[in-house]
């Protein structure tokens, strides 16, 4: 085993980093880490939290993050930088909130860039959730905004899904209808300091009993108030009592395997893709091609079937670099 993965597995949260940042990089060592993490996962739980920008993810997190600790379990957090316009400064102040859990050896936190990729939830947070796993947190709690069907991607990275509303965003009921419900195991209304948040969770419970979602599962509905850490202790109990629904009913390990499928699946499309458009600079074979399909003298759908029904092509193209 490399040193690198013993030293994770060691819990040694700098070397966890450093995993981390392997991964972002493409770096060939991620691949060996993970690899020699993987036989060591499937302790930990993941629980997502999602939401519109600003109802309060980040506020949930550090305070679901306190609750936990104070059960004795070990945290690791990690907020995906939507890099919407939306957010510009909310990474330096999610940093300042939780500043005090990084006194605290029990908490990881991590942020994690979408800069550059296709929208969506990087395939590589399915990789980070394992290697936190395998680090011992025994629960990692992943931020993501999500605005409709943005927040889908969530649902492939996280045992639990969380859906978070406020009263005050009033197009919550249209979220909902956008197909935020198939994703939603848990829904929070917070800040329920404010007016509208018993109405909102009132129309939120009637929208779910119309509608059937065929596991055997009713997503309650919690209010809280996070900045004042009001309800979080009973979000809790909610999210176990669908961690213990989920491994009763096969859920669990149905969720589990669908992700390792997609976790393959994703990273084989995108390395691919990435590999070849990385090309197209170098390879004068690749490029004299897109010269020919712009130029009509290749035509672009034949081209690309041709290519794809040649194996050595493929292999030259989407092979090693
Ligand atoms: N009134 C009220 N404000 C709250 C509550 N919880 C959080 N806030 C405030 O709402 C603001 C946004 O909170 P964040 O936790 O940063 O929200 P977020 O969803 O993580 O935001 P983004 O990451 O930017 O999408 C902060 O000023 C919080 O202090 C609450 O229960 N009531
Ligand atoms: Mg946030």
């Amino acid at each position: 085993m490399s040193e690198l993965a013993q030293r994770v597995l060691n819990g040694e949260l700098r070397a966890l980093s450093r995993v981390l940042t392997l991964l972002e990089r493409n770096d060939p060592a991620a691949a060996e880490a993970m690899e020699q993490l993987d036989p060591r996962t499937g302790s930990g739980y993941a629980v997502g939290i999602t939401g519109p920008p600003g109802v309060g993810k980040s506020t949930l997190v550090d305070r679901l993050a306190e609750h936990l600790r104070g059960l004795g379990l070990t945290v690791g957090i990690l907020a995906v930088d939507p890099t919407s316009p939306f957010t510009g400064g909310a990474l330096l102040g999610d940093r300042i909130r939780m500043q005090r859990h990084y006194l605290d050896d029990g908490v990881f936190i991590r942020s994690v860039a979408t800069r550059g990729q296709s929208g969506g939830l990087p395939r590589i947070v399915k990789s980070m959730v394992r290697a936190l796993d395998a680090a011992g947190k025994d629960v990692t709690l992943v931020e993501t905004v999500g605005v409709g069907q943005t927040e889908l991607g969530i649902m492939g990275v996280a045992d639990s899904v969380v859906v978070a509303m406020t009263p005050e965003s009033g197009d919550s009921i249209q979220t909902l209808k956008a197909g935020v419900m198939e994703i939603a195991d848990l829904y929070v209304i917070n800040k329920a300091d404010r007016d509208g948040a018993n109405q909102l969770a009132a129309a939120v419970t009637a929208m779910l009993q119309m509608s059937d979602l065929g596991d055997g599962w009713n997503p309650p509905v919690f209010l809280t108030q996070a900045y004042a850490n009001v309800g979080i202790a009973e979000l809790w109990d909610g999210i176990t009592g669908h961690r213990d629904f989920l491994s009763d009913s096969g859920g669990l390990e149905k969720r589990r395997i669908e992700r390792r499928r997609s976790e393959f699946l994703e990273t084989v499309q995108e390395e691919i893709y990435r590999r070849i458009t990385q090309r197209m600079t170098k390879d004068t074979a690749l490029s004299g091609l897109l010269d020919r399909i712009a130029g009509r003298t290749a035509e672009p759908y034949g081209t690309a079937m041709g290519l794809l029904s040649d194996d050595e092509e493929l292999a030259r193209f989407g092979g090693g670099e």
